[in-house]
């Protein structure tokens, strides 16, 4: 059983090995304590009156699950009282967590609690997504919403949690990516996918096909071309962006979702919760994710929920997107 590394013998190792104080290894193993105690809740969640929508909508607009509620919360208490952070921001406040616990902090993070919740209710995958920045904002105080309007590249970590038919932590400081699976047993989260890359072959597509109608044309052409030029083109889509991308990095595969509607520019997914910390994740696996027009990781929020498109997965196919997309709107 203990043959595989504990996540804090990993970090610490890797930490130590690019010159780092451990104070990553502290934060990690903070973000993971949220994790197990969300996968907990999770696990009981038909016998506890936790299931069902809490009757709100969050900051984006979403209906809010229950456990969407719980999740946001036993995050941002957990992590307001770690000290590590200046500032948290979370998919489901409408502003930021300025700290004054962790004033002297360098690093905010940004989160989802629960991504995908609206599966939650009929046990389908869902995850956690995190982001961690640099501060921009002066030390001494809590951190500030420029801390948030930074660009993707500039995360010094990212990862998610998803809770599938196992529960997994997979996180990178751009250093690779590490998958490590949770061992319920013992409580402990193990290595099981260290150096994730992804595979060359590229045959499986994940869109919600039910918006093509609603799509700009070259999108539309791009995803026929893709299922009608290879006899072994697949369609997958869970319909929960952290278990869609899992699967695709580990297999290999296309996540598509331009515009759902190109002339009212509507796009449901969250560039500082969702795009920034799966792009970077993606690109440190091999791969590369763009909105058509833009690098993902090269964007500068707006503002804390704005909402972008996203076709991320092996380099190569998202590129070809991206070059035929901008060329029809040069
Ligand atoms: P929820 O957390 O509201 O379920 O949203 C999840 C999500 O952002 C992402 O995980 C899914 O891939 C995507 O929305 C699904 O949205 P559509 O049902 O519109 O395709």
């Amino acid at each position: 059983m203990l043959e595989h590394p504990t996540l804090s013998q990993f970090v610490l190792d890797q930490e130590a090995k690019a010159g780092g104080s451990g104070q990553f290894t502290d934060i990690l193993l903070d973000i993971g304590v949220v994790g197990k105690a969300i996968s907990y809740e999770m696990n009981r969640a038909g016998i506890s009156d936790i299931l069902g929508e809490a009757g709100v909508e969050n900051a984006s607009g979403d209906v809010v699950q229950k456990l969407d509620v719980r999740s946001n919360e036993m995050f941002i208490k957990y992590l307001s009282k770690t000290e590590h952070f200046c500032a948290l921001a979370s998919e489901e406040e409408e502003g930021i967590v300025a700290l004054e616990s962790g004033k002297n902090s360098d690093y905010v993070i940004a989160f989802d609690p629960l991504d995908g919740s609206s599966n939650i209710d009929y046990n389908v995958s869902v995850g956690t997504i995190f982001s961690i920045h640099k501060r921009l904002s002066k030390p001494g105080r809590p951190g500030t919403i420029k801390d948030f309007l930074q660009p993707g590249k500039d995360q010094v970590a990212a990862g998610y949690i998803i809770y599938g038919s196992s529960t997994m932590l997979v996180y990178s400081t751009g250093q690779g990516v590490h998958g490590f699976t949770l061992d319920q047993g013992i409580g402990e989260w193990m290595l099981s996918h260290p150096n994730i890359t992804i595979p060359k072959a590229c045959d499986i597509y994940s869109a919600n096909e039910a918006y093509t109608r609603t799509w700009d044309e070259v999108s539309q052409r791009f995803l026929e071309e893709f299922k009608h030029g290879n006899d072994k083109a697949t369609s997958r889509h869970i319909g929960s962006l952290v278990a869609d991308l899992h699967r695709n990095m580990l297999k290999g595969g296309l996540y598509f979702r331009p515009y759902d509607d190109h002339k009212k520019k509507s796009a449901k997914l969250r560039l500082n919760y969702e795009l920034k910390p799966l792009a970077y994740i993606i690109n440190q696996a091999g791969g590369y994710a763009t909105t058509g027009l833009d690098n993902i990781l090269e964007i500068i929020p707006e503002d804390l929920h704005q909402k972008l498109p996203m076709i991320a997965g092996n380099a190569y196919i998202v590129q070809e997107y991206e070059t035929i997309f901008k060329a029809s709107n040069s």
